[in-house]
């Protein structure tokens, strides 16, 4: 059957209605790929020595990759901006605006220019990456770079919303996380239960706000029977929510969780303590490395950001988290399906931050175009 996007498809899950003009580029649907490559290396006692005490291998610890750089723009912010623009179309606003770290930017460009609508966008100056500008900007929105971080950005487009008539669509904009939601029904629909665990990282805090709920409410009609504990990730340089306090300079590589005071910092603590999870720091290191290794070994290319659930990944099995859940079976769950599942959310491309993916890697060998020079580099 052909896909219509996420507002056609979970409809009844969704605040809108038949009066609703849906702004659509057919987002959702991503492929949830298992990562068998990652869970060998985990398991191959490298990494997970905790694994092999508890006789966790490759065959009952299934990673699966929810790749949503493969959304339109490239990242999982197409699926709360189809519902945030479709609603400011449908209420009657001219014009959009959000502070980015340059995914929400991206996503308001397109979205906005197929509704029709102005949009402008605030993104700190320099540290937003190039695939991302050149979305914004390509997409006609009105790019404005502030001298200042993102919090700051945020500020500034809160200000002007309450003054002007002009729809908000950062994710505070509650329909934001409405139609992010749609990730984990997806999920589920695709295994047929929840996962164990899910693994993300944290910037804003909307999106893991938007899984939580989305989990929550698939239960509630009998969906899925368990609940997965939701594992955020900061970047260390930009972990307010671990240190329980705002970070006034954020730093990290990953430019898109480069965030000091998330405006979601309450749910995404909500969602943590509910679902019996955690929300852990990775260092700049750890995300490269898993970069790297998440590309090499499966073939995915995901920006630095998303590459911080497989750096957390990586890091929970050092410390033996998942045996230790597999030992206490969290609600029989592992004990049904005979595996524990972990899906990993890879929230943007790897395209989006080519930059990044040029300066973690060696420079191509440069030859004259003749098969003796060739063949000398190539070494087979
Ligand atoms: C690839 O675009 O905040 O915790 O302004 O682009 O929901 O903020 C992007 C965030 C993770 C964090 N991965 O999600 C923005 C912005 C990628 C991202 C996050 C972002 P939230």
């Amino acid at each position: 059957m052909r896909w219509k996007g996420v507002i056609e498809n979970y409809w009844k899950y969704l605040p809108v209605n038949k009066k609703t003009p849906v702004v659509t580029l057919l987002e959702g649907n991503t492929p949830l790929i298992e990562a068998k490559n990652i869970s060998k290396y985990l398991c191959s006692g490298r990494v997970y020595s905790a694994n092999r005490s508890s006789n966790l291998d490759h065959h009952n610890f299934k990673i699966y990759l929810k790749y949503e750089g493969l959304n339109p723009t490239g990242s999982f912010k197409d699926r709360g901006m189809t519902l945030a623009i479709s609603k400011a179309k449908e209420e009657g606003f001219k014009a959009v605006i959000c502070a980015s770290t340059g995914n929400t930017s991206a996503s308001a460009a397109a979205y906005a220019a197929r509704a029709g609508l102005k949009c402008i966008v605030l993104i700190p100056k320099g540290s937003t990456a190039l695939g991302k500008l050149s979305q914004a900007l390509i997409h006609g929105a009105q790019v404005i770079a502030v001298n200042g971080n993102f919090d700051q950005a945020l500020e500034v487009v809160r200000e002007i919303t309450e003054k002007y008539p002009v729809a908000l669509v950062n994710s505070i904009n509650p329909y934001r996380i409405e139609g992010q939601k749609t990730a984990s029904f997806e999920i589920c629909d695709v295994l047929g239960r929840a996962p164990d665990f899910q693994v993300m990282p944290v910037g804003n805090a909307g999106n893991i706000t938007a899984y939580w709920k989305g989990y929550k409410e698939y239960k509630k009609v009998g969906k899925i029977k368990n609940l997965p504990g939701m594992c955020g990730f900061q970047a260390s340089g930009a972990a307010p929510i671990v240190k329980g306090h705002p970070i006034k300079n954020p730093r990290t590589v990953a430019t898109a969780i480069k965030i000091g005071n998330p405006a979601s910092w309450k749910f995404a603590k909500q969602a943590r303590d509910e679902s019996g999870g955690l929300i852990d720091t990775v260092t700049d290191a750890e995300i490269i490395r898993a970069y790297k290794l998440l590309a090499t070994l499966e073939g995915v290319f995901a920006e630095p950001a998303s590459a911080a659930s497989i750096a957390g990944l990586i890091k929970l099995c050092k410390k033996g988290y998942f045996a230790i859940a597999r030992h206490d079976d969290r609600e029989g769950c592992i004990k049904s399906s005979n595996c524990l599942i972990v899906v990993c959310i890879l929230t943007g491309h790897g395209l989006k931050d080519p930059d990044r993916a040029i300066a973690s890697v060696k420079a191509p060998i440069v030859v004259e175009p003749e098969i003796d020079k060739v063949m000398k580099v190539i070494k087979i």
